[in-house]
């Protein structure tokens, strides 16, 4: 067994062992077509109030850029899966996407993954990580790592898992074994295109997320269009709908000895809107501690909670 071979075994195996039900590699190199597409993606605006994703964009087409790993050769791309239990638990209204339900995914993979960074940097080589929290396009290297393919959703979709999994990357100057892609595998279907309730796909694998339930409800600050307002239904944090009819997430449910990390949370699993309504501060934020419902904030939480149970009232059949 040579270096690379060692190592890129040893690399596999820690990121196994911290609970990735997959773990793939991918050559560092500038993203093409993936930078042109989300530079066209930012110049059409899709991005809404997400700034921040401009100002990176550089980083994000290409790994080896100063602000994420100069001289990156390898990319280690995991999945993780989280829980996908069944709906609708309780009466109260407001709805909670899936990946949303426990312990907030950046805390829980960050401190795995600084395991698999100080491994590297013992044996020489520069790393840094990513789970959602740098600017790196996980789901372009979760597909060049074989991990999957991108589905019309935009989803990552692992086959045998699912699109219901975390994403995590880890950016570093190793040479390690790379992974061929696989090939997309949506076929004729369309589901998700048609499911989607504020019509937010401009085409297949292209999201205007300025219409996304997800980037209204948790990035979107400010007043809610009245017309996407009306078609959040009880969506409160989150949106899961385009994955919900995907027919590769009717595969058997996770072990949930893998998923235990995201145990859903009795609070989250259906959230009280009224009571969310009469909270102050510091109760939301003893609340939402540990959660990723923190981001969002009380003003945006309670500004979707009124949204929901206006959309509850108008349910209700006419006597
Ligand atoms: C910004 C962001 C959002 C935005 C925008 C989403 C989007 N589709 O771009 C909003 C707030 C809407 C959002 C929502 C969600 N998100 Co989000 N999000 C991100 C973030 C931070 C960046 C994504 C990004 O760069 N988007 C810009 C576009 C251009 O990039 P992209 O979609 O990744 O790019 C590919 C395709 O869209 C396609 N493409 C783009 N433009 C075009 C144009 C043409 C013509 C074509 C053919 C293709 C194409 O090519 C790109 C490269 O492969 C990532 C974390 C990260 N750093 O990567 C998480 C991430 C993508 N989100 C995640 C999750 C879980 C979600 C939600 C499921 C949460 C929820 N349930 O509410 C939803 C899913 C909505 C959806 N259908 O995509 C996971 C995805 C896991 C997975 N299995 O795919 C990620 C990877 C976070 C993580 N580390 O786990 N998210
Ligand atoms: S998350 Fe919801 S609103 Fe966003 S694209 Fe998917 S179905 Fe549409
Ligand atoms: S619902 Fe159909 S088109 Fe959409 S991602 Fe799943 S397989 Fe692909």
């Amino acid at each position: 067994m040579n270096d690379v071979e060692a190592l890129d075994g040893e690399v596999r195996r820690r990121m196994e062992e911290l609970g990735f039900a997959r773990v793939g590699i991918a050559r560092a190199e500038a993203l093409e077509p993936e930078g042109a597409q989300l530079r066209a993606w930012l110049a059409a605006g899709r991005q809404g109030q997400m700034d921040w994703m401009e100002r990176t964009a550089d980083v994000r087409a290409d790994p080896r850029h100063p602000g994420m790993v100069e001289g990156a050769v390898s990319v280690v791309v995991g999945a993780f899966p989280y829980a996908r239990e069944a709906d609708r638990v309780g009466p109260a209204p407001g709805r909670v996407a899936r990946y949303a339900r426990g312990r907030d995914y950046h805390n829980v993979l960050s401190k795995r993954l600084r395991k698999v960074v100080a491994f590297l940097r013992e044996r020489g080589h520069e790393a840094r990580f990513s789970v959602d929290s740098r600017p790196v396009l996980e789901r372009a290297w979760a597909e060049r790592a074989g991990l999957g393919f991108v589905g019309k959703n935009s989803c990552l979709i692992v086959p045998g898992l699912g699109s219901h999994v975390f994403l995590a990357t880890v950016v570093t100057t190793a040479a390690l074994r790379v992974d061929a892609p696989i090939k997309r595998r949506c076929g004729t279907c369309r589901a998700c295109l048609d499911a989607c309730p504020t019509d937010a796909f401009v085409g297949p694998r292209e999201l205007d997320a300025r219409r996304c339930i997800s980037y209204l409800t948790i990035e979107h600050e400010g007043p809610i269009p009245p017309e996407h307002a009306d078609q959040m239904g009880d969506w409160i944090f989150g949106c899961d709908a385009c994955q919900d009819v995907c027919p590769y997430n009717r595969t058997s449910l996770p072990d949930p000895a893998a998923t235990e990390p995201f145990a859903p949370h009795r609070r989250f699993q259906d959230v009280d809107a009224e009571a969310l309504l009469a909270m102050d501060e510091p109760t939301y934020l003893r609340w939402a501690e540990g959660s990723p419902l923190r981001r969002a904030g009380l003003e945006r939480m309670q500004r979707n909670a009124r949204i929901v149970l206006a959309n509850g009232k108008r349910r209700l059949p006419v006597v």
